[in-house]
């Protein structure tokens, strides 16, 4: 196949945008080669420059929950536009999307639109010090809340796929407010509430993390954190950026029955549009401004083109609840098919998945952290991209990404790909 367009794409946009993309994974730098550039998407396809087909396992990183350019949510943007992009002004849509969520999501008694999840998240560790009067927060290593300085400490996606350890700019006195320990390590979690007994404001997590790759958390994790926030009055803060209305239409709060305090959400709002969201308790969310003094603003919040898209896909996940075990039976099904073909190829292999969500770690030991995932072999993920990318399947262009499923998928595309990895390893 001739990947030319993109080829001559990528010379060009490096001498006006840095790097040639608009966020580093997209750069390819970690798998190797040249970024495809892409023209359009529908269903579970997308299509690049050259014309090319690929079966789509980013989903545009998650949001796509329904596929690429699903009809209703195209219509309802058409339509909505043609009344402005833009108020500036209150409108009755945020009313009905802030009802449509609190509906569908527990915990979450108030919810306040922003534009990304960076800033959902950035609004929620704000608020979570207003509320507490508290500084520190602890976050987990290989988990990524979005670009904020505070997040910017051992953290996943782009950090982990480029290896950057240090971020210039982060200020030494920010990151020292950032604590970290290793995913599942409940006790480290303790030790370091300990030592900083009275000063922690939250704990912010990726309820399942899906920036170091998929990594599930260990029965009990999750539920231990919770009763340690309880005791110290620390804000539990899940980023359900990758796992809102994609594990379930409660998220992970419904899938793993552990309740957060606050709730961050991404682009899963939008379907896909410049979209994010926090929420949470009433108590903590009544701190926010106008009604309380923790600042917090934005023109393009609850975005009329971004609300309507996010509510008609958002409306359609509520009633069509089959799509969850649709979605989690082909994903299961891909875990399946390839768990037989590393198997019978006796390479060593392990393979992360809830729901929709799916990861492979060329690796024997089973991966549950950060330091798992990085011992993995990330040279025979690379080769497989690349076998698969031309074949075709277009995955992360990282080891430390989750693939995310959309419902567009046919049993075919599945039986396709699972082919396809056992004739490229
Ligand atoms: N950091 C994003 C996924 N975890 C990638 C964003 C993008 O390149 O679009």
């Amino acid at each position: 196949m001739s990947i030319q367009k993109s080829i001559d794409l990528f010379a060009r946009a490096q001498k006006s945008i840095p790097g040639g993309v608009n966020s580093p994974v997209r750069a390819f730098k970690s798998v190797g080669g040249d970024p495809i550039f892409m023209q359009k998407a529908k269903g579970a396809y997308l299509y690049d420059a050259d014309g090319n087909r690929y079966i789509d396992y980013i989903a545009s990183w998650g949001p796509l929950i329904l596929g690429h350019a699903y009809e209703p949510v195209v219509k309802a943007i058409q339509e909505k536009a043609l009344l402005s992009t833009s108020f500036g002004a209150p409108t009755e849509l945020e009313i009905e999307m802030a009802e449509l969520i609190i509906s569908m999501v527990p915990n979450v008694d108030l919810i306040r639109m922003v534009s990304s999840g960076t800033e959902a998240c950035m609004s929620a560790v704000r608020l979570a010090r207003g509320y507490t009067g508290k500084n520190k927060i602890i976050k987990f290593e290989g988990c990524y809340h979005g670009h904020a300085d505070s997040f910017l400490v051992k953290a996943g996606s782009g950090l982990a796929t480029l290896n950057i350890q240090t971020v210039p700019g982060v200020t030494a006195g920010v990151a020292a407010d950032t604590l970290t320990c290793a995913y599942n390590d409940l006790a480290a979690v303790q030790q370091l509430v300990e030592k900083n007994k009275g000063e922690v404001a939250a704990i912010i997590i990726e309820p399942v993390a899906g920036n170091m790759g998929c990594v599930l958390p260990e029965p009990g994790f999750l539920e231990g954190i919770r009763e340690i926030c309880d005791a110290e009055n620390i804000v539990f803060i899940f980023d359900e950026v990758m796992t809102g209305f994609r594990l379930a239409k409660g998220g992970a709060q419904e899938k793993l029955n552990v309740k957060a305090d606050l709730v961050t959400y991404g682009k899963v709002i939008g379907a896909g549009m410049p979209v994010g969201a926090f929420g949470g308790k009433r108590e903590i969310m009544e701190c926010i401004a106008p009604l309380g003094s923790v600042y917090q603003a934005g023109t393009l919040s609850g975005n009329p083109l971004a609300m309507i898209a996010g509510y008609t896909l958002l409306n359609e996940l509520k009633s069509r609840a089959e799509i969850y075990t649709s979605l989690e039976n082909k994903t299961k099904r891909l875990k399946q098919g390839i768990d037989e073909v590393l198997k019978s190829k006796k390479i060593p292999y392990t393979i992360n998945q809830l729901g929709s969500m799916i990861s492979i770690f060329f690796t024997e030991e089973k991966v549950t952290d950060f330091g798992g995932a990085a011992r993995s072999n990330t040279t025979l993920f690379n080769t497989l991209f690349h076998k698969l990318l031309n074949s075709g399947i277009y995955l992360p262009p990282s080891a430390f990404e989750s693939w995310f499923l959309n419902d567009a998928l046919s049993e075919q595309d599945i039986e396709d790909t699972i082919n396809a990895i056992d004739r490229s390893l």
